[in-house]
């Protein structure tokens, strides 16, 4: 699959979030996506609109906003359409099904309300993704399985990732693929004929540091895409904590683009 053009991937998707997000990266020649860590609704907007041009995935820990209100998520809804990207909130999810159900539909933030995209961790087993999918199917959103994690001594790794694929693979309607350090290749299942296409999203991406001071390990754009054959590059502080966002988002892009293309076998 990782062969493939994002766009001729789109079709063999059933949901209907996977298949738009593999099109516009085609379209806007984009496979950044931004993690939008601010904790104020105005630099969270302005990071929107003005890296917007250039990412395919606006991603949000909507939580850390201390001044959030339901103004933010209707101004922000405006620039993905303006801009034309998707927003995915980094729920995180790890309750039993009938809790996160609540969590996902509910509370002050209402996130299948306005995100496209969300994710979860496998860890408490299926009944997560049953009871998140009652929610977000009928909106046609997309969810996010953690396979693996980019801080070190992550416990999410060779069986437990695994597992994910497989229920990944029960659950294509609404799992449209992973959070990963890598595209995993798991055994086919009985009766399984060809591996199913997921996309994988990656973060832990610096082109400047090796970590933090907090366990975060990082890898290049050229390391995701092109040797772990990933989809998305996520770029955190390396894009908003520098001195001009857009360049850099600008530097990103190109890199994460030309990885690509060297994937795909274009000659540029
Ligand atoms: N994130 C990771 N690693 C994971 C999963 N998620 O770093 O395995 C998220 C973090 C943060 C972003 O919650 O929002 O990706 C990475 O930010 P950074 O580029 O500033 O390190």
């Amino acid at each position: 699959h990782h062969k493939s053009s994002y766009t001729a991937r789109a079709a063999s998707f059933k949901n209907p979030t996977a298949s738009r997000l593999l099109k516009l990266m085609d379209e806007k020649q984009t496979n950044l996506s931004i993690a939008a860590d601010v904790t104020t609704k105005a630099e969270l907007l302005k990071l929107a609109d003005v890296l917007g041009p250039y990412i395919c995935v606006f991603k949000t820990h909507i939580d850390i906003v201390t001044d959030f209100d339901q103004d933010l998520i209707k101004q922000l809804e405006a620039l993905a359409q303006k801009h034309n990207f998707l927003i995915f909130e980094d729920r995180k999810f790890a309750d039993i099904g009938n809790t996160v159900k609540h969590q996902y539909s509910q509370g002050v933030y209402h996130i299948a309300s306005w995100s496209d995209i969300t994710n979860a961790h496998p860890l408490p087993g299926e009944g997560i993704i049953k009871g998140l999918k009652e929610v977000g199917l009928p909106l046609s959103r997309g969810l996010l399985l953690l396979a693996e994690m980019s801080s070190a001594g992550s416990l999410a790794k060779g069986a437990y990732s695994e597992e994910a694929v497989r229920m990944a693979r029960r659950n294509r309607d609404f799992v449209i693929g992973f959070i990963g350090q890598r595209r995993l290749s798991v055994p086919l299942d009985a009766g399984q004929e060809q591996e199913d296409d997921f996309l994988y999203l990656t973060p832990g991406v610096s082109m400047a540091q090796p970590g933090d001071s907090l366990g975060q390990q990082y890898r290049s754009p050229e390391q995701v895409i092109l040797e772990s054959e990933c989809d998305v590059i996520i770029v955190g502080r390396g894009i908003y904590g520098a001195a001009d966002p857009v360049a850099k988002a600008t530097e990103y892009r190109e890199a994460g683009w030309a990885a690509y293309q060297k994937r795909l076998g274009v000659s540029q």
